[in-house]
Formats: C-alpha cells, structure tokens, sequence
C-alpha cells in the first residue's frame, strides 16, 4: 500500500532541465568543450559540482577549485535568468490536475530534488504552498544516486519508506529510490529503466496506478 508520492522536480514537474541543457551548454562553449544532449543525459538528477566535473571530463584543461567554482557559479547565474522567465504558465494542465486528482485521494505528496533553486521554481509555478513536504538540494550532503534526499522527503512526511511512490526521470533518480527500498515510476528520460515498477508514458498515467 503506497500512501505517499515523492516527485522529482526537474523533467517531471517541469522542464527546467532543458535550461540546465540551456545553461551548461553556453558555459561548454565559452571553455571550447563539446557538449550535445546525449552528454546532458548524464546531468540528470546530478548535482551542480558534480554535473560540472563531468563536463570538464573532455576538457583538455586542468582546473583549479576556485575556477571550477566560478564556472558553476556562471552557469547557475544563466540559469537563473531562465528560471526568473517562467509563471504559472509553465505548469501543464496535465500536472496541476493530476496533482489536484492524487491529492483527492488522500495521498501526500512531495518534492524530492537535488536542485539547490528548488523554491524559487515552485514559486514561478505556483506550487510553493502546495506539497507536504520539500526535501531539496539544499538539505542534502549526497546528491542522487544517493537516497538521501528522498529519505529525507519521506522522513518529513513520516511515511515508511516502502510505503512511498518516486517519480523520476533520471536514472541515478530511480536508482536512488530503489535504494531506499521505495517504489519508482519512470517517465521520459528514465521510460526503459528495467528496474522501475511503473513506466509512464505521461504524467497523469499516475492516476492509473493502485495505491
Ligand atoms: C536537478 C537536475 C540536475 C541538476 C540538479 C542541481 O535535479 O536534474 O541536472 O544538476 O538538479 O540543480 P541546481 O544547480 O539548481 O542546484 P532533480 O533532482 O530535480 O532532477
Ligand atoms: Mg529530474
């Protein structure tokens, strides 16, 4: 019996990763490193230091701390400006009226992610008042594949871990889930992950599911 819902923020709620994509990608230019969307797959669910470091894995260039730091910080700036660009419009209907629907059945619902600007994009969407519980990148010290933050969802809620739903669409998302012994349904990005226990092909494919 599942009574509470953890939801990834980026690619599930919105679709603010593609302006990490956005982001990241304007920084691998300036840095003369190749970076294309199949590279950005790798981002997903990753935390900023580490998204990073990944990226500066084809850079023929050795960085210091503070550079890297700078470099993060550049593109959190960027990203920013396109986060400060979003409204209530930016949230589908589809996600405002599952949402509204799963709550109506008496789950909780949370957020669980790794990014660090988690609040000001529920702000832009709307949805800052809306959850039972936001665990977000700012809580954590292990960014997922780690379970930490969704431990961490769960905890707030006061709901045993097996009895929690994650959606994610990110691999090391479903991973960091499973980790924690929660139950995982994938969607875009994470759609063919083998060890999901739901695969859906849109949002309000939730409401389909037995809770
Ligand atoms: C998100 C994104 C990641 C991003 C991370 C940190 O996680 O998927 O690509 O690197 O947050 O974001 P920020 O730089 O805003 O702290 P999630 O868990 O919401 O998918
Ligand atoms: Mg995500």
């Amino acid at each position: 019996k599942m009574k509470a819902i953890i939801f990834d923020l980026d690619g599930v709620i919105c679709s603010t990763d593609h302006y990490h994509y956005l982001a990241w990608k304007s920084l691998a230019d300036d840095l003369n490193i190749p970076f294309d969307e199949k590279d950005n797959e790798r981002l997903r669910g990753v935390s900023r230091m580490e998204s990073l470091d990944i990226i500066l894995e084809k850079s023929k260039e050795n960085y210091s701390l503070k550079e890297k730091e700078q470099f993060a910080d550049r593109k959190n700036k960027l990203y920013q400006q396109y986060l400060l660009k979003m409204s209530t419009k930016d949230l589908s209907k589809e996600v405002k009226e599952t949402l509204e629907q799963l709550r109506k059945k008496g789950l909780k619902l949370a957020i669980g992610s790794s990014s660090k600007n988690t609040m000001l994009i529920l702000k832009q969407l709307g949805l800052d008042t809306f959850f039972d519980a936001i665990s977000d990148g700012n809580s954590i010290q292990y960014s997922k594949p780690h379970p930490e933050v969704f431990m961490k969802a769960a905890d707030l809620l006061n709901i045993p871990y097996k009895e929690c739903l994650v959606v994610e669409d990110a691999i090391s998302g479903c991973f960091a889930a499973k980790s924690a012994s929660m139950n995982v349904a994938a969607l875009s990005s994470a759609y063919h992950c083998t060890f999901a226990d739901y695969h859906l092909n849109c949002f309000k494919e939730l409401l389909d599911i037995k809770y």
